[in-house]
């Protein structure tokens, strides 16, 4: 076919009839959209962005907010937001943009496949696709999104360079849940964790439940999360690989007031639970040394509620 356009281009080589194409979606951004027996998905090549997941006959188990901006120089508010080379503000340069670049890049396309267990679809970004003020060090970075019974999102970093890397990095997920009031965290309990809104250390006692605004690094823990949620009926599972830190945040009311792309009464139905390279957690790989970073989301029926 005799392609005029990026996205027909896109969906000339790497369309799976019935599975997978590509679209101009929000704000014109290319889309890539999976739809397969397990669930829907849909991924933006601005920032590898994974917008949605839906198992068939479930709500979405990811968040989106109403006002996120869907622009080439801005992050997505909502899905999941890969931060990479730095999680939070740049260690030296509050000039450069927050949680790194890798969010706001354009990645490209290296492989759709088609698999018994899912749809794999993998985006690919190099220091040649940044902008020259942001590069720091060579690298090669792939995010492999499957869509399946679950879905595995892996960040894969590999030194291309001839020194060593330093980085720190986030899987930033945003979950869709029925309310923060209700909801809770299992899976930390006794973990030391840094409270950033007093930047004190302290140590999780039990389940974790919300009633203000929360910001906190998890410490030393490679632990599955799970968020319990009795409005959905359902609990929520996060295991990761490659991360032995994790981020629980919710904006709460005065925060969410504060973000433009963010509805102040938001806060009620999202809540961030993120596998991390974080604080004491941040990575160090020498030259041709690879680091992956893997969420793992899946739901489970809640025990009270199975008929
Ligand atoms: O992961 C928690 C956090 O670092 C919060 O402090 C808050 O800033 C959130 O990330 C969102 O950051 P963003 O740059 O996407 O607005």
């Amino acid at each position: 076919m005799s392609c005029t356009n990026a996205i027909c281009t896109l969906n000339d080589r790497h369309s799976i009839p019935g599975e997978v194409f590509f679209k101009a979606g929000h704000g014109g951004l290319t889309t890539v959209c999976v739809n397969n027996r397990y669930a829907s998905t849909e991924i933006l090549l601005h920032g590898a962005h994974v917008m949605s997941y839906t198992p068939h006959g479930e709500k979405p188990v990811l968040w989106m907010s109403g006002s996120s901006y869907f622009q080439p120089d801005k992050p997505v508010r909502g899905g999941i937001p890969v931060c990479w080379p730095w999680f939070g503000g740049h260690p030296s340069d509050k000039s450069k943009p927050g949680h790194g670049f890798a969010r706001i890049a354009d990645w490209q396309v290296a492989e759709v496949d088609s698999q018994p267990n899912g749809t794999l679809v993998t985006l690919r970004l190099t220091e040649k696709d940044i902008p020259a003020n942001l590069r720091e060090f060579p690298f090669e970075i792939s995010l492999e999104v499957l869509v399946g019974s679950e879905l595995h999102v892996s960040l894969s970093i590999v030194n291309t360079g001839k020194e060593k890397m330093s980085f720190s990095a986030a899987l930033h997920t945003y979950f869709n849940i029925s309310d923060i009031a209700s909801v809770a965290v299992e899976g930390l309990d006794g973990c030391k964790y840094l409270d950033t809104m007093d930047h004190i250390f302290k140590v999780q006692k039990g389940i974790i439940a919300f009633e203000a605004e929360t910001d906190r690094i998890y410490l030393n823990t490679p632990a599955t999360c799970i968020i319990d949620d009795p409005g959905f009926c359902r609990r929520i599972k996060i295991a990761k690989r490659g991360s032995n830190s994790t981020v629980v945040w919710n904006p709460w009311i005065e925060k969410s007031k504060r973000m433009p792309d963010f509805g102040d009464e938001e806060y009620h139905t999202m809540l961030c639970i993120e596998t991390t390279n974080a604080e004491n957690d941040a990575r160090v790989i020498v030259p041709a040394e690879k680091h992956i970073l893997k969420t793992i989301i899946g739901l489970e029926k809640r025990s009270e509620d199975k008929k």
